[in-house]
């Protein structure tokens, strides 16, 4: 992906900054490659209404080939914590849980959207402002990591 090194080197220059930060220390900035036949569309990351509070992240993620990705992580570079949350109850809008590992196959297409599965970043940098990018990671079962970059907006943007 052309935006890798431009990225690695302000992540780099961000975690210098913040220095003292032990979360940020255990994340070096590496070259991931990413998961081959994993693909992500329209990644967006969407400010809450209040600053502070939990921002969240969607993005369409396809698979081509011939293993089953299960997605059993997220990180999002400037929030403390990330979640995949999905809605449960009747209409599966009562109240968001933590979701249990999803699973995408060859032809597939998870998609993370409002009102459904979505990643929910937890105490977010005041750093990360509507217009700019964050870099996000997906860990699956392998242990393997899945990087891209999402565009930031805010919470009266279009989702
Ligand atoms: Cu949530």
């Amino acid at each position: 992906m052309h935006f890798r090194q431009g990225l690695a080197a302000a992540l780099l220059a961000s975690t210098l900054a913040l220095g003292a930060c032990g979360e940020t220390a255990e994340a070096p900035v590496e070259e991931v490659e990413g998961i081959a036949g994993l693909e992500v569309s329209n990644p967006r990351m969407v400010l809450a209404p209040v600053a502070g509070n939990p921002a969240a992240v969607y993005f369409d993620l396809d698979y081509a080939g011939d293993r089953i990705v299960t997605v059993s992580a997220a990180f999002v570079d400037g929030a403390e914590m990330t979640m995949i949350h999905e809605y449960t109850g009747e209409n599966y809008n009562n109240a968001m849980v933590e979701a249990p590992p999803k699973t995408v196959k060859n032809g597939e297409t998870l998609s993370f959207e409002p009102g459904g599965l979505h990643l929910m970043a937890m105490n977010v940098s005041p750093d990360l402002q509507p217009g700019g990018k964050t870099e996000v990671t997906l860990t699956i079962a392998t242990g393997d990591k899945h990087s891209f970059e999402a565009e930031i907006l805010a919470a009266g943007d279009e989702r």
